[in-house]
């Protein structure tokens, strides 16, 4: 079956999350078994999914990078049952050129990259394969980026650099970009709730952009809720102020629950 492709409309898309990961900050291990993952992707596609995120590798904040054989094991084989199985593109979320090219091989259709395209032989793969592109902005690695995040002013500082990897993007032929401004990705609960209030100043670059707020810890700050299983009705409410404030795509790992935030929130944002 050939890949899926994406189709942005004026209503806003969810993409729900597949981790193949041990060690995801929330879901880490549930989905390992490429059984029991297809089985999620499929249920999340029955929920309204309209794209599916497959990551192999944990990008929580501390965490150790795993080696490409690690991740393209865990994630390749597994594309070649979502792809005869899946009816909406699938994106591999990656920060690695080799996994982004196998996964693209194997009938991704989108590539989600949390650093924003960075590195330059994941611009090429991008560009070689044609597919939508996920930039996101996140303040140095995984590892170290909770570490006393600090802007000038991040909403001005995450859409330069937003602005300027678009830019190199599209000179090197990518033409579907989209743009992320990295939730918990080296911010701190006030720099994440001033990235959300601001989806304007991104939307103003001229590219489609996505949020990831599902479950993250500014939520669980913010309701005093350690348990990331537990931050449903904390998710639902950062994924309603996103589409009222414009986000085109959200990705979340409650499915069913968030498309009904978002068929209400999108009804009302388009009046
Ligand atoms: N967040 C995570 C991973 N990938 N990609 C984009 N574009 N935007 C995000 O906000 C984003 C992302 C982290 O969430 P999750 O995949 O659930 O956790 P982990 O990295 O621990 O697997």
């Amino acid at each position: 079956m050939a890949p899926q492709k994406l189709v942005l409309t004026n209503h806003p898309l969810l993409m729900g999350i597949l981790n193949v990961t041990p060690d995801s900050f929330s879901d880490g291990g549930k989905f390992i078994d490429a059984e029991i993952a297809v089985r999620h992707a499929q249920q999340m596609v029955a929920d309204g999914a309209d794209i599916i995120d497959v990551g192999g590798e944990s990008t929580r904040p501390g965490s150790d990078p795993v080696s490409v054989d690690e991740e393209l094991c865990g994630v390749c084989c597994l594309f070649r049952q979502l792809i005869t199985k899946i009816k909406v593109p699938i994106s591999i979320d990656t920060m690695k050129p080799e996994v982004a090219d196998a996964a693209l091989e194997a009938g991704a259709s989108m590539l989600n990259d949390v650093t924003g395209l960075r590195n330059e032989r994941m611009i090429e793969v991008a560009a070689r394969h044609h597919v939508p592109v996920v930039i996101m902005h996140m303040l140095g690695t995984p590892k170290t980026m909770q570490a006393n995040p600090s802007y000038d002013d991040v909403v001005m500082d995450v859409a330069q650099y937003l602005r300027m990897q678009a830019e190199k993007a599209k000179a090197a032929g990518i033409t579907q970009i989209i743009l992320d401004p990295g939730i918990g990705f080296g911010k701190t609960v006030e720099q994440n709730l001033l990235l959300i209030k601001n989806i304007a100043t991104f939307k103003k670059l001229g590219y489609p952009v996505m949020m990831g707020v599902s479950r993250k810890s500014f939520i669980g700050k913010l309701t005093s809720v350690e348990d990331a299983g537990d931050r449903l009705s904390g998710t639902i409410a950062a994924v309603t102020v996103c589409v009222l404030n414009g986000a085109d795509i959200i990705r979340v790992h409650d499915v069913k629950e968030c498309k009904r935030a978002v068929m209400v929130a999108g009804a009302i944002a388009s009046r």
